[in-house]
């Protein structure tokens, strides 16, 4: 990428997100432990222990990174952006266990682990998914988030919208329907931007709700669509040319049920271009913050350039 503003990832980037990520597992491990909260009557041990192997299971944790980044960006309260950064992982691997069931993509494989129905079986895993969901709500709404509940109202409001109908789950819809009729570009656009754009764009825009700063929100929502074509992107050109044992996951899908994806429409070499572009576009979105928003640049570069 030698027109992008940076060719290399830093060491202080990468050790942020590896340090993030251990937080962020924290909290989840508090969120999953077997005791019931309030109000809870008890936490059946296989039930628990499925959403656990679903959530406690390796991952980049890029979502919980960018709600902490960019809280942190604005000044917002990191204890408060760590619970909403933990209520938006709950929900991506609640996405993640319904995906990988058999009504849908039905992978064996997930993070290099089998998945959450092969580990345990189709019901548990429906349920997992299905508590996981409602805790990502209860773990925004309830009284250790430290906001004033306008702003959880506010958070959970957004949540929900990226999440479903006409977010994340339309987007898994769309993309179902897409191996029956293929869409065109367009319709491949919006079912991306749904299925895999909604929540990068929300765990962008969370860190200007988090820190009360209404003037940086469309800012943020409009870097975080922008990473959020760049990850889906990135996804298709792995789903083409990386192998499963990097990914952990199986790969080469989208080819072999005819999908279409921007990279089967446009080629590889359109698709490497693009993501340079997008690179540039989201780290000149951030120009005004200057130095203190390099971390969600280097956020850009890595989304573009992962390898799994
Ligand atoms: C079942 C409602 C419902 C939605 C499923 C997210 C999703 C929608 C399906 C996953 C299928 C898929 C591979 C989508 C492409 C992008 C994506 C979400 C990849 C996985 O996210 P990463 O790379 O995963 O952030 P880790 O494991 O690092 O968290």
């Amino acid at each position: 990428m030698p027109h992008s503003p940076m060719t290399e990832l830093s060491t202080q980037f990468l050790s942020r997100l590896k340090s993030h990520a251990a937080t962020v597992e924290g909290e989840l491990e508090r969120l999953l432990s077997s005791t019931p909260f309030a109000d809870e009557i008890a936490r059946p041990e296989r039930l628990l222990s499925a959403m656990r192997h679903g959530v406690l299971n390796g991952g980049k944790r890029l979502r919980p990174f960018l709600v902490m980044e960019t809280a942190a960006l604005l000044g917002g309260n990191p204890t408060a952006a760590l619970r909403v950064a933990a209520a938006l992982e709950c929900i991506h691997c609640y996405s993640l266990v319904h995906d990988d069931l058999p009504a849908m993509d039905n992978d064996d494989l997930r993070r290099g682990q089998p998945t959450v129905h092969i580990a345990y079986d189709d019901a548990t895993a429906i349920l997992a998914g299905d508590s996981l969901l409602t805790l990502a709500f209860d773990t925004v709404a309830a009284p250790q988030t430290a906001l004033p509940d306008a702003q959880k109202v506010a958070l959970v409001l957004a949540l929900s919208r990226a999440a479903g109908l006409g977010g994340m789950a339309g987007g898994q819809a769309l993309d179902l329907a897409a191996e029956v009729t293929a869409p065109d570009e367009a319709g491949i656009r919006t079912l991306q931007s749904m299925k895999t754009g909604a929540l990068i764009r929300f765990a962008c825009e969370a860190g200007a709700m988090i820190a009360d700063a209404p003037q940086h929100r469309h800012t943020l929502r409009r870097y975080g669509e922008t990473i959020g074509l760049a990850f889906q992107l990135a996804d298709d050109l792995l789903d083409v040319t990386a192998d499963s044992a990097t990914m952990g996951k199986a790969t080469g899908k989208d080819a072999a049920r005819g999908k279409g994806t921007l990279v089967s429409l446009h080629g590889e070499a359109w698709a490497r271009q693009t993501l340079e572009t997008l690179v540039n576009d989201a780290c000149a979105l951030l120009e005004p913050f200057a130095g203190k928003a390099d971390m969600l640049k280097q956020t850009a570069y890595f989304v573009a350039e992962r390898r799994n």
